[in-house]
């Protein structure tokens, strides 16, 4: 059976170039004819394409007859704008980037099953099925979080998988206080968190076979210009603005984000995992003397936390017998 193609909507791409090439002008009207040669497409699919953007938050000035022109430099995570900021790390040669999809992980699984290399990204402006773990939901409103997922081929074995999850963690955490100065803590394993509730998830997902990772997707979504959260959620989420009480630029977050992931990664490659695992007991209230439950598949128990063991697992001490366990995976809820 032929595999099915990755959704790579060529109209993404143009409208990337489109975007370059009003970003290349910024105090230049362009007209709409010119505009439609370089691109490749008809006067009226700029037009379109301008309106498209606009409905994004772009600002875009003038209309067909007149030429366009930006008016700033959008907060919208397009390869044009990203590159050249990622220069040096893995990150920056392969960028897909959507207005709209399913879910950037889906998407991210697809190209690697193709053969798309180590470091390639999908980012999203809006996702209509964001997954958090066991097919839970992740809401994903447009254009005001990250939604972003890294396509990694580590020479790890799968059981050291998890790891890169904690690491994620920590170059979300570094980003996020380096942009909004709040203070985030971190809930083993995926959850990150400022004043108490939950601005970003991480979900991990892998393809291995006995001993070597054939490729991982590690995707991260950010809550950061939500200015209300949906009801359902008020409880335990919240975003970076509401939290700060301002807006704060997506792209400089995320910027931040791969410059640090890929730091850590390769200090984790080089040196093991020691290094990462007490980094994020440092800067994690959850690592140790934390009163909590932890959720499993297969049971629930309630104690305090005993530090991360060398393989990333989280240590408990059982309120039930005084036994310290490990825990592989699971939710973990302050008591
Ligand atoms: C997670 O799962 O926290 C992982 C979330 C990963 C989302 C990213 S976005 C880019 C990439 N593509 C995807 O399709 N997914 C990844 P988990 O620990 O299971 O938490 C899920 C729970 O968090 C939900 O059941 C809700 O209670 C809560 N939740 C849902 N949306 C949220 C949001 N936007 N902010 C905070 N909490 C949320």
């Amino acid at each position: 059976m032929p595999k099915r193609r990755p959704p790579l909507a060529s109209t993404d791409r143009r409208v990337d170039k489109l975007l370059g090439l009003l970003i290349e002008h910024p105090m230049v009207v362009l007209s709409g004819a010119k505009i439609a040669r370089q691109v490749g497409v008809s006067r009226s699919a700029v037009w379109h394409w301008v309106e498209k953007l606009r409905a994004l938050g772009v600002r875009i000035k003038g209309h067909p007859k007149t030429g366009y022109q930006l008016e700033r430099v959008p907060d919208i995570l397009v390869p044009q704008l990203l590159r050249l900021r990622l220069e040096g790390t893995a990150f920056a040669r392969r960028i897909h980037h959507f207005f709209k999809i399913h879910s950037t992980n889906d998407v991210t699984l697809e190209l690697a099953a193709a053969g798309e290399p180590h470091g390639a990204l999908v980012l999203a402006e809006e996702q209509t099925a964001g997954r958090g773990r066991l097919g839970r939901a992740w809401y994903s409103e447009k254009t005001t979080g990250i939604y972003l997922s890294v396509l990694l081929r580590p020479q790890l074995a799968p059981q050291q998988a998890p790891l890169l999850t904690l690491l994620a963690g920590l170059a979300v955490r570094d980003a996020a206080v380096e942009v909004t100065g709040l203070a985030v803590d971190l809930r083993w394993p995926n959850d990150l968190l400022v004043g108490g509730k939950k601005f970003c998830g991480i979900l991990t997902e892998m393809q291995a076979e006995a001993d070597r990772i054939r490729h991982v997707v590690v995707g991260i979504g950010v809550n950061v210009n939500h200015s209300r959260i949906p009801s359902e959620l008020e409880a335990i989420a919240t975003s970076l603005r509401l939290a700060g009480g301002r807006a704060f630029s997506r792209l400089e977050i995320l910027v931040r984000l791969l410059h640090a992931l890929d730091h850590h990664y390769n200090q984790l490659l080089r040196e093991g995992a020691a290094p990462l695992i007490a980094r994020f007991s440092e800067v994690s209230s959850f690592a140790r003397g934390k009163r909590v439950r932890v959720a499993m598949p297969s049971e629930e128990i309630s104690g305090v936390t005993a530090g991360l063991d060398s393989t990333g697992c989280l240590l408990v001490r059982r309120d039930a017998d005084g036994e310290t366990v490990p825990v592989l995976a699971g939710d973990v809820t302050e008591a």
